[in-house]
């Protein structure tokens, strides 16, 4: 929206006044971006990225088409001034005048009124600045403009990369996607590129900025704040007693002059306003910078907070005013919170857990409450290159996703950027737990005292502006640090270890984490996504935490996992999973549909090898992931090839390419969910595994990667096959194919015990019931969160007079049992199929599936008429995004499902549903 001067003249344009006299908003369209040596100039917004502005003034095409992504480098080798229009509104009474910024993007050189303000250098910071002086000595009101200048982030990379005595590493340890050098620098690392996503680096005011004006009457501006709310006693990482009242611990960040004696007053309240207690702070604090206070909540006078499916999302809106002796409110700030604890075990397995049958070691889990649970997810990636436009539809959107696909817990992922309020709001609404992590990773990073410095600046910002959401379930300094750098390390110069491992210990134990247990006592903090967690925890040390590294007894089991392997035969191979107590991250990548590809691809180019596809297919395992082999891309290509080849029939459609993109899906999704199975069943076997959080949730772009959800909101295969092995109670075959042992497994992640059937029944593909001389139905009783072996054969006794390419099982489990928090008793019913050969040497029949819709239960119905449906795959055109509630599934002879739907957007006026087929593996590849 454009303002225009009180005298109407459109000449000029104003940047807009919010609420407060005092506080005048720059976001809007009253800004130019500009580069004089290209002679380019145009309208801009704020905030934004260059790339934006230049796309939405067709300087250039859209950034995601083609291979826009290598075409438009030039945008990020050069730098571009962001202008304000004049600056109207000032008050020329305020005691100082100031700027804000919540975030720029990332090395700047500010003027105000044509004199240089400040400079900048982090992304993740927020920015303040005096400008007092400058205004007073402004010329007209046609002077108070601001110019923000950036630099090109890949040339500055670069420069300070080279300047004389910097820091290296040893060969093979800093992973490069596209731009170098992205360790020197706090931006975004992704915005370098890697293996799921383009390399743009963009720059500009990504976050809304401010001017503040003070008075005498509001001498100070709160531009953070911190609420944490824990357990009297708590301490992070450690089980807090959960009988003991809650403190709740403010602290509000400001500038401006603070009057002596100035005190905190609270009301908390339920989300109808009701209040629920209210009154003065105690043990208030005052600094040059910022007012702490703390007050109790007594246990039981709050509703607890609970991730999705485990209880309630009870929210309270908390604000705390700041108050001068003559009791007028200085300042405010509402908050919306949640009372809850999440921890971070990783103590000591105890006796009482030995006597269970626990494998000694160390605990790897989380509890919310002080109740174990099995976290459920994946890990979300930055949703766009662009933040500036990813919206709260969006999200909204994608954490609808989250929660239809069963998934309580996301791993915020290391190298993106430090997530917005809004995204935490929504996880509070809807019980998403975010492991949240500090930005750095598949790299080491300099530690000289510029860098630590600023980067302890970035995190303690963070850190308290996020704090009070009660969907925060953690804070880890990097990915892939101790599992995968320092080892790097020792592959490459083994006698430097020592000198890496204590920079290491510089930056993500003595500076990150002072940045965690310094502002809060509710989150754990553990230094790497993977670890094998802590060796000791003791608080009467500066820095509690001893890394364990790989001081590992044999028998032990210890820490996360994290898990890749791209060879196509460690599907239905357990024996190659890691054994740990939990899982971060694993995965294999799969192509995006071919309603999407059409979003950013020409038709001309769709095809699998076509030179666009392999070079928007990042992926390039043999170790290199850098810029000289990096356009030889062929390899994620390759993959994917090769696990289809190897499992399914192969396409020989005349669509081949929609084909085969979809048969590389029902890979990915076989094996996250093998992987799955095997991580689940682990909650009931000695490793005790209590967490599965597979690569990745969803896409930044169109192209070849390890996402379930495509850039629109499309679910692929892998996002409803996950959500199906997501549910409380399954069962899953493993079989080990070299000695044909068979073992089914019932799994349920419930808090109490489960009574229930198991059944097996046999066919040949045609549907046929086989005779096989095997257990037919166990009745069976599963603990809490809990795994149980319902059945065990040899299929080279069982199976010795068939032939193994035709007989499949279909095992369903049936129990009763309660949702946590909830004590109506529910029926619980998974299903699952087992097939001795891969599918591509099965004798798979045309099961002739029958499709229709009612209008009146708004599901639709698909049949399978003739033999054994595999892989039963709803497909719908594009132009919507919707997801059906189950997909991806198979039916047994004569077997039948009712299927409904969420709309999630829709151009076609609900045309889409005369555009739904359906098929199966059957006439997804051998049909013509
Ligand atoms: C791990 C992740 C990411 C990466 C993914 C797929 O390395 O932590 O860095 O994108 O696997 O390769």
């Amino acid at each position: 929206m454009r303002f225009l001067t009180s005298a109407g003249s459109a000449a000029a344009y104003l940047l807009p006044l919010i609420s407060a006299q005092k506080v005048i908003s720059l976001a809007g369209d009253a800004w130019t971006l500009s580069n004089p040596s290209l002679n380019i100039s145009v309208p801009a917004h704020l905030p934004s990225q260059a790339h934006l502005d230049l796309y939405a003034n067709q300087v250039i095409g859209n950034p995601y088409y083609g291979l826009n992504d290598f075409n438009l480098r030039w945008v990020a080798w050069n730098n571009w001034t962001y202008t304000s229009a004049p600056i109207s509104g000032l008050s020329s009474n305020a005691t100082s005048t100031w700027l804000q910024f919540d975030g720029l993007d990332t090395f700047t050189s500010i003027s105000f009124c044509g004199q240089h303000v400040a400079s900048t250098n982090n992304q993740f910071r927020q920015y303040w600045f005096d400008v007092s002086s400058i205004l007073s000595a402004c010329g007209s009101e046609a002077d108070r403009v601001l110019a923000i200048n950036f630099g090109s982030a890949p040339n500055i990379a670069n420069a300070i990369a080279a300047e004389p005595g910097q820091e290296t590493w040893p060969y093979g340890v800093q992973q490069v996607y596209e731009f170098p050098n992205r360790w020197f620098i706090r931006k975004e690392q992704s915005d370098f590129g890697w293996d799921w996503g383009p390399a743009f680096a963009p720059a500009g005011p990504w976050k809304p900025a401010y001017v503040v004006q003070l008075d005498v009457e509001e001498p100070v501006h709160i531009r953070n704040s911190v609420v944490d709310i824990y357990r009297q006693g708590q301490l992070n990482n450690l089980p807090p007693d959960q009988t003991k009242p809650w403190v709740v611990n403010a602290s509000l960040d400001y500038f401006g002059s603070l009057p002596e004696g100035a005190t905190l007053k609270y009301t908390l309240m339920d989300l109808d306003n009701n209040t629920v207690m209210s009154g003065g702070m105690s043990s208030v604090n005052c600094t040059d910078a910022t007012v702490t206070g703390e007050t109790t909540v007594p246990d039981g006078s709050v509703d607890l907070w609970w991730p999705s499916q485990l209880g309630a999302q009870t929210l309270y809106y908390m604000t705390i005013d700041l108050v001068a002796t003559t009791n007028v409110t200085l300042a405010s700030v509402t908050k919306r919170l949640g009372f809850r604890t999440i921890v971070l075990n990783e103590s000591p397995i105890s006796d009482a857990q030995l006597a269970q049958g626990i494998a000694p070691g160390n605990n790897w889990h989380f509890e919310i409450n002080g109740h174990e649970f099995y976290a459920k997810g994946s890990n979300f990636i930055p949703p766009d290159a662009f933040w500036p436009r990813v919206t709260v539809e969006k999200m909204n959107q994608l954490f609808d996703s989250v929660v239809d696909g069963n998934q309580n817990m996301l791993r915020v992922w290391a190298s993106g950027a430090y997530s917005p309020d809004f995204l935490y709001d929504l996880a509070d609404e809807k019980g998403i737990l975010l492991w949240s992590e500090f930005e750095f990773g598949d790299a080491l990073y300099p530690v000289n005292p510029e860098f630590l410095d600023n980067v302890f600046q970035e995190a303690d910002y963070n850190v308290r502006r996020v704090n009070h959401h009660p969907s925060l379930a953690l804070w880890a300094g990097g990915n892939e640090l101790e599992n995968l750098e320092l080892i790097l390390v020792n592959n490459s110069a083994p006698e430097e270890l020592p000198r890496y491992m204590t920079e290491y210990e510089t930056l993500f134990l003595d500076t990150l984490l002072p940045a965690v247990f310094g502002n809060s006592h509710s989150i754990s903090y553990t230094p790497s996504s993977t670890s094998n967690g802590w060796l000791s925890l003791n608080f009467s040390n500066p820095i509690p935490i001893v890394e364990r590294y790989y001081n590992l007894t044999p028998g032990s089991v210890y820490g996360e996992t994290d898990f890749y392997n791209y060879d196509p035969s460690v599907l239905y191979n357990d024996t190659a999973f890691p054994i740990g107590r939990f899982s971060n991250e694993f995965g294999y990548h799969s192509m995006p549909s071919l309603q999407s590809w059409r979003t950013q691809v020409s038709e001309a180019d769709l095809h699998f090898n076509s030179s666009t596809v392999l070079l928007r297919d990042h992926h390039n395992p043999s170790g290199g992931l850098n810029t000289s082999n990096y356009a030889n891309s062929s390899t994620g290509q390759a993959q994917m090839t090769e696990a289809v080849e190897l499992w399914y029939p192969i396409p020989n459609k005349t669509d081949s390419f929609s084909a085969w993109c979809h048969a590389t899906q029902i890979f990915q999704a076989d094996l996250y969910v093998s992987e799955i199975e095997f991580y689940r069943r682990g909650s009931g076997l000695p490793n005790r595994q209590l967490g599965s959080l597979y690569w990745q949730l969803e896409d930044i772009w169109v192209a070849p990667t390890w996402a379930g959800i495509e850039y629109d909101g499309r679910w692929k295969v892998l996002h409803y096959a996950a959500k199906d092995i997501y549910e409380h109670v399954i069962i899953a075959p493993y079989y080990n194919l070299a000695t044909g042992n068979l073992s089914v497994w019932v799994t349920s992640d419930l808090w109490d015990a489960a009574t229930g059937t198991a059944t097996f029944t046999w066919y040949d593909w045609s549907g046929s019931k086989l005779p096989i001389n095997a257990t037919s139905s166990v009745d069976f009783s599963i603990g809490a969160i809990n795994s149980t072996q319902v059945l065990q054969t040899f299929t080279t006794d069982i199976l010795k007079d068939y032939d193994l390419t035709n007989v499949v099982m279909h095992m369903t489990v049936e129990a009763q049992g309660s949702l946590p928090n909830d004590n109506t008793t529910r029926i619980f019913r998974h299903d699952n199929w087992f097939h001795p050969t891969a599918l591509k040497d099965a004798q798979l029949v045309d099961p002739a599936l029958q499709l229709s819709y009612s209008n009146s239960t708004k599901n639709f119905t698909v049949t399978a008429t003739s033999g054994v449906a595999a892989w039963v795959w709803l497909d719908y055109p594009s132009g919507s995004v919707l997801n059906f509630d189950s997909n991806a599934f198979w039916l047994a002879p004569n077997g039948t499902r009712e299927i409904g739907y969420t709309v999630k957007s829709d151009s076609t006026n609900g045309a889409w549903i005369d555009g739904v087929t359906v098929e199966s593996l059957y006439n997804q590849t051998l049909s013509t």
